[in-house]
């Protein structure tokens, strides 16, 4: 009989997390690779995924790794077919390269607000198109799209990052709804605020923002990239078949909560 835990487990699979180099996508990455999945990650720069290559195997994780852009359909491509000849067919996809900016809506220019949209939104479209194909002829697979807190709320300065984030949950719902026939479930991961360099910049002591969400924040701190790692491997996994088009928020109850009043205890 098999037992509970076997269900997580992703042996035999391959598993492709786009920009993992660092923060959020490693730590997904690293989970599905020691619940036994066949590891390759991304990245645009070649730099950047040559030092993430090192820190991978020092901490005991196999990759593989190449480069493409997530925003350029000819590379998308070209990189999963590559990764089909010298790895084997993606089984699992995390749709994880994300970009940021932090600019007041009057002030942001189309371009920059273009360019998030490409890479936060556009992006996990091309990729899953390029993916869902080797799928659905295997007969089924995962597509997990990293949302956000700003899939359901906003917030100064960040414009184009939530109406992307907001247009990626739905875009999870409509490929859940187009693809659930073929056993690909796609599903969410929203998580709150985490410690990663993407936050940094509004994370420092004292900085009003990192008080504030100590306080918005009903665990009261930051994220640690790792606690992702329980939602990846489910969602990664014959644990969630009869999920799809689920967002699940990962948050220390950011989305439960109204928050406390900045001088409450
Ligand atoms: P991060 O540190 O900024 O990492 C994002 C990664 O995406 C980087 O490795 C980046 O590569 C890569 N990337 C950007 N554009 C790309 C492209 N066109 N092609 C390929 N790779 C590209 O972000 P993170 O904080 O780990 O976040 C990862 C994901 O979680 C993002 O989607 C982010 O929006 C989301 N998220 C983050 C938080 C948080 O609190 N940190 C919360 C919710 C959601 P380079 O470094 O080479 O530019
Ligand atoms: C910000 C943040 C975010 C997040 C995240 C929240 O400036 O508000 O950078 O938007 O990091 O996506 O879930």
């Amino acid at each position: 009989m098999m037992k509970s835990l076997d269900i997580f487990n992703i042996e035999g699979k391959v598993a492709l997390v786009t920009g993992a180099t660092h923060g959020l996508g490693m730590a997904i990455a690293t989970a599905l690779a020691q619940a036994g999945a066949t590891l390759v990650v991304n990245d645009i720069s070649e730099e950047k995924l040559a030092t993430a290559k090192a820190e991978y195997i020092a901490n005991g994780v196999n990759v593989h790794t190449y480069v493409f852009d997530v925003t350029n359909e000819e590379q998308v491509i070209a990189g999963v077919k590559q990764i089909k000849e010298e790895v084997g067919a993606i089984d699992i996809l995390v749709n994880n390269a994300g970009i940021i900016k932090r600019v007041p809506a009057r002030e942001m220019s189309v371009s920059d607000f273009s360019a998030v949209i490409n890479v936060d939104l556009i992006a996990p479209f091309i990729m899953s198109k390029a993916v869902v194909g080797d799928m659905i002829e295997r007969g089924g697979g995962k597509i997990i799209n990293i949302c956000s807190m700003m899939s359901e709320l906003g917030r100064d300065t960040v414009s184009a990052y939530a109406a992307a984030k907001g247009g990626l949950k739905m875009l999870t719902k409509n490929l859940a709804t187009e693809w659930a026939r073929y056993n690909v479930q796609v599903n969410g991961i929203g998580p709150g605020y985490f410690a990663t360099a993407q936050t940094a910049p509004i994370r420092v002591d004292g900085h009003p923002f990192n008080d504030f969400i100590l306080k918005r924040t009903p665990a009261a701190r930051w994220g640690e990239p790792t606690d992702l790692s329980g939602a990846a491997v489910f969602l990664a996994s014959s644990a969630s078949n009869f999920v799809s088009g689920h967002v699940l928020y990962v948050d220390g109850g950011i989305l439960a909560s109204l928050g406390k009043a900045m001088n409450e205890d």
